[in-house]
């Protein structure tokens, strides 16, 4: 991710724990249980044109992540998005980015969450990097990574975690393969995702992506894009995906906050189609960036 949409206002204003502070003031105790453990959650979000993109449905799964590793937020729903927009308004934010973290808290050595009194809330709002606009022109290729998604059964991909060392394993090995993303497979080989975006293919004018039960995070541009692409008359299947799907694809595309839409045109070395982005991949990426210019 190279391209940098707007350049950040110095020093950036983070809110933290109900107020405003320059970047070198905004602090956390070194025993604050989402740096010893990473007990926390987090979210990603855009902001076009000023605004809160997929409010709703960022702030819910935050809530819901949050619940699932029973933890309180000290806020209410609209109270977090209220310092949200302050966080965006301070740092004069139109198009950027906003990282939202919850984590346990102050508490102490030991895991034990009970020793954590008050939840660390954390907003910075700030501009985003995007993957450089060539993949966007070209499309990119991505490896399939042999770090394993985490398992469902032990920790639900569902929540957005503060652990992310499996797929920093992943996004390394993708680095080193000379790539920006990997594919990780689920415990039985179905593809789950990619280490920081939801993938798709089309075949025969038919989408498919891995279903949450593959063991995805159900992204927000995703559930955005099986919703725009059904809206244009595309038959959308969330299931099962073997490697085999994928190298045999029409097409291939990712989503996410960062991405929004982008197409594949080389995985493991095969090429995908026609080696160049698709004219479903180009259709939806048009739908996807009307459906963001008229979010004011
Ligand atoms: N899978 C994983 C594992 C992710 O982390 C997605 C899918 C896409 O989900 P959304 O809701 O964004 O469509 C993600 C999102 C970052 C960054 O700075 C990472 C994400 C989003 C924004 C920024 O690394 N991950």
């Amino acid at each position: 991710m190279e391209r940098i949409d707007e350049p950040a206002a110095e020093p950036r204003q983070i809110w933290i724990d109900g107020q405003l502070a320059p970047e070198s003031e905004a602090k956390i105790s070194v025993f604050d249980h989402g740096l010893l453990y990473g007990d926390g959650i987090f979210e990603g979000i855009r902001v076009y044109n000023g605004k809160i993109f997929l409010e709703k449905e960022h702030y819910d799964r935050l809530y819901e992540g949050a619940h699932y590793i029973n933890l309180v937020i000290p806020y209410t729903k609209e109270e977090l998005v209220e310092a949200t927009y302050e966080a965006v308004r301070a740092n004069k934010i139109e198009n950027g980015y906003i990282r939202l973290i919850v984590t346990r808290g102050k508490g102490d050595l030991g895991i034990d969450p009970a020793r954590c009194s008050r939840p660390t809330v954390i907003i910075i709002a700030t501009a985003i990097k995007l993957y450089p606009q060539e993949f966007y022109d070209k499309g990119m290729a991505i490896i399939t990574s042999a770090v394993p998604a985490v398992q469902g059964e032990a920790l639900n991909p569902r929540v957005k975690s503060l652990n992310y060392l499996n797929n920093i394993l992943a996004k390394m090995e993708a680095t080193r393969a000379g790539v920006m993303e990997a594919i990780m497979l689920n415990h039985q080989g179905y593809v789950a995702e990619c280490t920081a975006d939801n993938i798709f293919i089309v075949k025969n004018n038919v989408l498919y992506t891995p279903a949450v039960y593959a063991g995805c995070l159900e992204g927000c541009t995703r559930n955005l894009v099986i919703r725009l692409a059904r809206e244009q008359g595309y038959q959308v299947e969330e299931g099962l995906l073997q490697r085999y799907d994928l190298y045999n694809a029409d097409e291939c595309f990712l989503t996410g906050t960062g991405a929004e839409l982008i197409a594949v045109i080389d995985i493991d070395g095969r090429k995908i189609g026609d080696g160049i982005p698709g004219v479903t991949t180009n259709k939806l990426l048009q739908v996807f960036r009307d459906f963001t210019a008229a979010c004011v």
